[in-house]
């Protein structure tokens, strides 16, 4: 008698009909086969991986994707529940049985003449309750070496699916990297994703987005807890006590570098849990904790350099995990490393493109695509906390929430309580960014980050939110953020990056009821004196700026958010639409 899982990869076999099956164990000696198999395999017309220079990042391969192939196409990634509402007009939607018509047509046979890849992982730490079950087949050796560093893969997942029928599906076929025929189809009912025609992370690594936040959310909603846009960190300072937060930001607006932030103030450091994604549940002792499903980080390149995110540069230097990926940057010649715009102050005299050409600085274009992106084992971490793995995840103080914002949103501020927090964080806006494709800088509404990763109606998250506040003892406090404020020049007013970690400690102080807060119309604002800014190069003009609310831009705010909440017709809680209404009238006395 076969297992489920062995079925499943007949049934697979069968389908997609490979020349070879090769499923994964896990182990470093297999992905050193991968990554040398990888440096031979053609396709797209070059090869999957080349080896880059060891002495400056140990185990380092260089990714060059189609350069129509760069990031997350929210327009062609669809959530197919039985019915449309189930979707929200958060998400495309297509009947299920259509949907699979149009994948299995564009998927049956599609991985002639290449390998099939079997990856069984585990999202989650093994022994943890709250870990799942979830295997991948993919045509593509990148993903496959990418899952390896992203999530638990091998033996030992198998052995945890073992005869059971209840794992994720993830279908995945590159097939001829063309636009035209690129979906990404989630099936939450069934615990199925399928997706064509992309070997772009968010797109191909279907443990990440794909499983861990649109299957997941669902699941869920469905059995009381959260899949969450959120890193994880505890923060210890100088009396040695850690306070654990989560944050929110959308895609590539600062979540890694605030997971891997080196704090200004001696005798404070943050722990580093997780940087993209996080599960939250309600312990036996009723606080909420947070696990990070993942086991790598997927981030974003430019930007991160010696003084910006110190940490991530050792993190990235690190030999302990094999392989590290760097996707769509550019290469220094002279050594055959990777580069990117903010890596160094001066750019190098002898580049490569990220699309492979002889880079021309005069042409005013970056080096490296804007949304290039490493990938490295967290384990490789220097700051990684000793509870990253701890089954039952760590309880939780504070949330934070943000968003990219020229204006309106200032640098911190606390909401009042549970509702007032879900509330702010249902009519986030944000600029959008290079992570997906499509117009950038445009503000829209991502609400709790999760706009493009909720798999299930809005109203009924936003809900589910409200009623999950109703069911943890000691709540965490709720704060949003905004390091991105700009002046009437286009320069950011806040330094950001480490100077991030005065905002945290205004928060700690908060929770510990040790600093002032003064009330405003949209929430608590530091009290005049409360953020320390010892040592800050920013003039006190700009800090009261920072720290102000200003009626005429949050009247336009409202507005937007009005027409935003419309969308969703009596989906959104009531209590939420009182919220609004009393934002309205105070920023209209
Ligand atoms: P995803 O991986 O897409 O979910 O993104 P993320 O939220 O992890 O974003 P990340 O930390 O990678 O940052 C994205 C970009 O914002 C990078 O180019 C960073 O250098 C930049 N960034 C991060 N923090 C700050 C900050 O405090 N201020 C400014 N000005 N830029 C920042
Ligand atoms: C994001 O876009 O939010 C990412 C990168 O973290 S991806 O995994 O591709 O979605
Ligand atoms: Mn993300």
């Amino acid at each position: 008698m076969s297992t489920p899982f062995e079925q499943f990869v007949k049934e697979m076999q069968e389908f997609f009909t490979p020349d070879k099956v090769y499923i994964m164990d896990g182990s470093e000696k297999e992905a050193k086969q991968l990554a040398k198999e990888a440096q031979e395999t053609e396709s797209d017309g070059k090869k999957v991986l080349k080896e880059l220079n060891g002495k400056v990042y140990p185990n380092s391969y260089y990714h060059r994707s189609n350069p129509n192939d760069v990031a997350r196409t929210e327009h062609l990634t669809f959530v197919c529940t039985p019915t449309k509402e189930q979707a929200g007009p958060n998400n495309n939607w297509l009947d299920p049985k259509e949907a699979k018509e149009k994948m299995n047509a564009l998927m049956k046979g599609s991985m002639k003449g290449r390998t099939m890849y079997v990856i069984a992982f585990v999202m989650g730490d093994p022994k943890s309750k709250y870990a799942k079950n979830c295997v991948e087949v993919t045509d593509s050796v990148y993903v496959a070496l990418s899952m390896r560093i992203m999530s638990r893969v091998g033996k030992d997942a198998i052995a945890r699916i073992g005869n059971s029928k209840d794992f994720f599906r993830g279908l995945h076929s590159i097939g001829d990297v063309n636009p035209d025929r690129r979906f990404v189809m989630h099936f939450p009912q069934e615990n199925l994703v399928m997706s064509f025609g992309s070997g772009y992370g968010g797109n191909a690594l279907l443990g990440k987005k794909c499983y861990s936040l649109r299957i997941a959310s669902y699941l869920g909603y469905n059995e009381g807890w959260l899949a969450e846009h959120m890193i994880v960190i505890g923060v210890q300072s100088p009396d040695g006590k850690i306070t654990y937060f989560l944050a929110a930001f959308p895609s590539a607006c600062g979540k890694t570098n605030l997971a891997l932030l080196q704090p200004v103030f001696p005798g404070y450091k943050v722990w580093t849990l997780g940087d993209d994604i996080a599960w939250l549940n309600i312990g036996e002792d009723g606080q909420l904790y947070a696990i990070n499903p993942e086991a790598g980080m997927f981030g974003v390149a430019p930007g991160t350099g010696d003084k910006t995110n110190p940490v991530m540069i050792d993190t990235l230097k690190n030999d302990k995990f094999f392989p590290t990926l760097f996707t769509n940057t550019a290469v220094n010649d002279a050594d055959n490393s990777p580069w990117w715009e903010g890596l160094s102050k001066e750019t190098p005299s002898d580049l490569t493109d990220w699309q492979g050409q002889k880079y021309n600085a005069s042409a005013g274009k970056p080096a490296a695509h804007p949304n290039s992106r490493f990938t490295v084992s967290i384990y490789n971490c220097p700051t990684l906390s000793p509870e990253y793995d701890n089954p039952n995840g760590v309880p939780i103080s504070g949330i934070i929430f943000g968003g990219r914002r020229a204006s309106t949103i200032p640098l911190v501020y606390e909401c009042k309580d549970w509702n007032a927090g879900v509330f702010t964080a249902s009519i986030i806006g944000s600029e959008t960014t290079a992570a997906a494709g499509g117009a950038q800088g445009v503000v829209r509404r991502d609400p709790m980050a999760m706009l493009p990763f909720c798999g299930y109606n809005m109203g009924d998250y936003f809900q589910h939110w409200l009623n999950m506040g109703k069911k943890v003892k000691k709540l965490p406090k709720v704060f949003m953020v905004n390091w991105f404020r700009k002046d009437e020049n286009g320069k950011f007013m806040w330094p950001g990056f480490r100077d991030n970690s005065r905002v945290i400690k205004w928060m700690i102080d908060r929770i510990e009821g040790k600093a002032g807060a003064k009330e405003s119309e949209i929430g608590l604002l530091p009290e005049e004196g409360a953020l320390d800014t010892t040592g800050l190069d920013v003039s006190k003009e700009t800090m009261d700026k920072l720290l102000s609310v200003n009626k005429e831009d949050w009247k336009k705010e409202v507005a937007m958010v009005e027409e935003f909440y419309a969308k969703f017709g009596d989906k959104i809680p009531k209590d939420l639409r009182t919220h609004l209404e009393e934002l309205k009238q105070a920023v209209n006395k």
